[in-house]
């Protein structure tokens, strides 16, 4: 099917809220081995556990390249609620390279295939190539039988943005302002992308997300809507954490900000785990640690705000730390509805991301 021609906003398309009802989710089944170490087993391991657990909410669906499709049809084959499928991609990024569900208030369901350059294509992203992770949107609007709008020329990834389906987004001027992802448009351009593809009126930009995030600050590891005109942001009072000044900037922006709706935003904090590093493998089975560009140990962007809301719970990574059960309580008293499961979410963390940058919500559309 070609793409549409005219744009989501005035064809009625907006993107909802995460905690809107869900038809399924879509993930990607990891085996990269540049990105998931031992053959991609304990990233199998963790992502089965992910699957799991939100498949005891809502269906799944896994997508698997076609020599990956047996044996994750067999690992997966004790869960209800999931489906396999073949379907290629670079790696296991759905919230990234998977489409952004629009709907309307006529029941009406669209996906918004942005362009998609592996985190700043020649200019600091993540793979040499992306071509397949490019192709994701486009199959999965086909296999859901969705129209879909496309942007060719307008790099975006899920992951950089967060909506609270009443007009407002909150994004991060690190990565949508990056010189590597539309360094020919202006941010108010980019503005009028967000308005004119996702139905919203109220843009807040974060200066910064987590420090040494892969993707140049993605807003889904560091700050969310919990509901309209409340946010959940990542906190630390520890000044020698380099996330320290990023908490601090980011909370002089929220407390400043109104929604689309004119309300101030009522901020609630949730800590990072303590700081992790990447650790490696050695050919003797030690554990050492990845240097960064300055011979220090590469840190890892730790996060309970890379959680997935689906219907009826919370999906959260752990990262067996102290900070776990105090995240645990605090998302229990945000969402007293919806029940928390906390899945571990190291090895996913070691691979760049957490459970929400692995998935991606298809909402359910509702007529008005
Ligand atoms: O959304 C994300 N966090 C993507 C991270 C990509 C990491 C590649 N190693």
């Amino acid at each position: 099917m070609k793409p549409l021609t005219t744009l989501p906003r005035a064809d009625g398309f907006y993107m909802p809220a995460e905690w809107a009802p869900h038809t399924r989710t879509w993930m990607l089944w990891p085996e990269r081995p540049d990105s998931w170490r031992e053959g991609a087993v304990p990233a199998q391991t963790a992502f089965k556990a992910v699957i799991s657990a939100i498949a005891r909410f809502e269906p799944v669906t896994v997508g698997t390249s076609s020599s990956q499709f047996l044996r994750a049809s067999e690992q997966l084959a004790d869960l209800l609620n999931v489906q396999v499928i073949e379907l290629s991609s670079d790696d296991v990024w759905m919230r990234d390279c998977g489409p952004t569900f629009v709907v309307d208030h006529q029941g009406g369901l669209a996906a918004v295939d942005w362009d998609f350059n592996a985190w700043g294509g020649q200019d600091g992203g993540l793979y040499p190539t992306w071509d397949i992770d490019s192709q994701v949107a486009r199959k999965v609007a086909q296999l859901e039988g969705t129209p879909r709008y496309a942007t060719p020329g307008f790099v975006l990834e899920g992951g950089a943005i967060h909506v609270d389906g009443e007009g407002t987004l909150i994004t991060t001027a690190e990565c949508l302002l990056h010189r590597n992802r539309n360094p020919q448009l202006s941010q108010s351009a980019i503005e009028g992308y967000l308005r004119d593809y996702l139905g919203v009126d109220t843009i807040i930009w974060l200066p910064e997300g987590m420090y040494n995030d892969e993707t140049d600050g993605h807003v889904d590891n560091f700050c969310c809507f919990v509901r309209p005109a409340e946010v959940l942001l990542c906190w630390t009072d520890d000044e020698s954490d380099p996330n320290y000044t990023r908490c601090r900037s980011a909370l002089a922006v929220l407390g400043n900000s109104q929604d689309a709706r004119g309300r101030r935003l009522a901020v609630h904090k949730i800590p990072i785990p303590a700081p992790r590093y990447a650790v490696l493998e050695s050919e003797g089975g030690a554990l050492g640690q990845v240097p960064d560009d300055n011979g220090r140990p590469e840190r890892l962007a730790a996060s309970y705000v890379n959680f997935l809301i689906v219907n009826g719970g919370i999906v959260v990574p752990g990262f067996v730390d102290p900070m776990d059960a105090v995240a645990m309580e605090i998302l229990k008293e945000l969402f007293p509805e919806r029940e928390i499961v906390m899945v571990p979410g190291g090895e996913i963390l070691l691979g760049g991301g957490n459970i929400h940058c692995i998935t991606q919500q298809q909402p359910k559309p509702q007529r008005a």
